[in-house]
């Protein structure tokens, strides 16, 4: 019996084991790993030699560290992994290595699911795409740097049609005379995580440049970008646009939009969490928005400049401020088409909640102009802080402005303002809250003890938690402001003068 059973078990698992060990020999036949042995861009053991031999599904490695000078592009049309981790891996555009710049480095078909990581992709150039032109395949770049890549048309470092993933990547000096020096982007899907974008230049979108499509920056920091027009961080014309936790610093736009510009009625741009500052332009240093919808929630714009519209230039369209802070923005131009140090209105609807809107400034001869200056459409406030603003923290010249809910301010500039003369703030600070690329929270002003703005705010309309995530209301009432105070800061506050009495000889 047990020698029937036995027999019966050999004769049922038998072709199962055979199966079982065919299909692992088949996945290892199908993960073959090519190793690229030297730096000429066509002898046996070069990187172009490791594409062509590679099957759907491989990888290709490097046994050491080499820069790659091509004579052509290379041409990726399957599932296929490039992996120069452990080595220095650089491909170059620029053929014989003699500094100038002459082929596109990679050009990624639709066929290919293709992964690049840990290379240096440089001195690419091209019509469309310098650095990379991915052609509605899918592309997923990680670890790996695309600098001094340059486009005559669009797409410095890269051009996208497909899905896009980048993650830990450095994008640098790229450049195009059209748009997107470092991403142009169209219609697709641009992921951008934990990266950075310094140095690229353009017409418009000095770091990335979408076209509608749809376009998610995290935990990533775009600095020292220009442009010659429009959007020396971020452009966008159509599509979805979301920047969390991320930091735009330095960038700088000739015409609209330091930071970012969005143009097109059918924009959605959402800024969360992020840090707009130092972003220079002439209309609109922090952002410029003239269609669709911009949220700007739980962020701070502090230090852009323009000649109006220092921190926000609102040209048309909806957009949200929540439990941001706005703060040491300037509008430059004296004459009197300029001013709005925190945000120009030029027409457009505005709703302004839970904000701290403090020590902007406009340099217009005339005076005023310097916290919020309406010239048209209509801008509702609540909860918010807007003070020490120069001369006059609201100057409505036009429109139709809501300000009875619940909003302070240190002069009676702001109509259905309360005028206080007690709202004490501590200065622009890291006081808690979620981290961004920084390695520090978005910079809020601290309401100080006795602050007229402590418990003031409208249980009704204030936002559930204020910039830093804590918890609304803290004590009887939720606080004016950006900044809700906690009972342990009300403590510490109180008590700091008597330890620091004590602290001394
Ligand atoms: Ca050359
Ligand atoms: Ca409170």
């Amino acid at each position: 019996m047990l020698k029937r059973i036995t027999q019966c078990l050999i004769i049922i698992l038998l072709p199962i084991l055979f199966i079982v060990g065919f299909m692992l020999a088949a996945q290892v036949a199908r993960a073959d790993n090519h190793l690229v042995t030297n730096a000429s861009d066509s002898d046996p053991g070069s990187l172009r030699q490791a594409i062509a031999d590679a099957s759907d599904g491989d990888t290709i490695t490097f046994n050491g560290d080499y820069t790659i000078y091509l004579n052509s592009t290379l041409v990726i049309d399957k599932r296929l992994t490039i992996d120069g981790s452990g080595h220095a891996v650089t491909v170059s555009g620029d053929s014989g290595g003699d500094g100038s710049p002459d082929v596109r480095v990679f050009y990624i078909q639709n066929t290919a699911i293709a992964t690049l990581t840990h290379l240096s992709i440089v001195s690419g150039t091209a019509d469309y795409g310098g650095g990379i032109y991915n052609n509605y395949g899918t592309l997923t770049i990680i670890s790996s740097t695309l600098s001094g890549n340059s486009a005559s048309g669009q797409g410095g470092g890269i051009y996208n049609n497909g899905t896009l993933t980048v993650i830990s990547g450095i994008f640098s000096g790229n450049s195009t005379s059209g748009q997107g020096g470092g991403i142009y982007h169209n219609m697709d899907m641009l992921t951008v995580i934990s990266s950075t974008f310094s140095g690229n230049s353009s017409d418009d979108g000095g770091g990335i440049y979408n076209y509608a499509g749809t376009v998610s920056v995290q935990n990533s920091t775009l600095s020292g970008n220009s442009a010659n027009w429009w959007g020396g961080g971020i452009s966008v014309w159509g599509g979805t646009l979301t920047v969390i936790s991320s930091t735009l610093s330095g960038n700088l736009a000739s015409d609209q939009g330091g930071g970012i510009y969005t143009f097109n009625i059918g924009d959605t741009v959402s800024v969360q969490n992020s840090t707009l500052s130092g972003n220079l332009a002439f209309d609109g240093g922090g952002i410029y928005h003239e269609g669709g919808t911009l949220t700007v929630i739980s962020s701070t714009l502090s230090g852009n400049s323009a000649d109006y519209g220092g921190g926000i230039e609102i040209a048309g369209g909806t957009v949200n401020v929540q439990n941001s802070t706005l703060s040491g923005n300037s509008a430059t131009g004296t004459t009197d088409w300029y001013g709005g140090g925190a945000i120009d209105q030029w027409e457009g609807i505005s709703l302004i909640i839970n904000s701290t809107i403090v020590s902007n400034t406009a340099a217009y001869s005339g005076g005023g102009r310097d916290g919020l200056w309406l010239e048209d459409g209509t801008m509702t406030i609540s909860n918010t802080i807007v003070a020490y603003n120069d001369t006059a923290n609201c100057t409505i010249s036009g429109g139709t402005f809501n300000g009875s809910d619940h909003n302070l301010a240190n002069d009676a500039t702001c109509p259905g303002f309360i005028n206080s003369s007690t709202i004490y703030l501590g200065p622009l600070a890291n006081n808690g809250g979620p981290s961004t690329s920084s390695g520090q929270a978005t910079f809020t002003h601290a309401l100080l003890p006795g602050s007229a703005a402590l418990d003031a705010g409208n249980d009704a309309t204030c936002l559930s938690t204020d910039q830093r995530g804590v918890a609304r209301p803290q004590g009887a009432h939720c606080d004016i402001g950006a900044y809700e105070k906690t009972q342990d800061q009300q403590y510490r506050y109180n008590y700091l003068p008597v330890i620091l009495k004590n602290v001394g000889p």
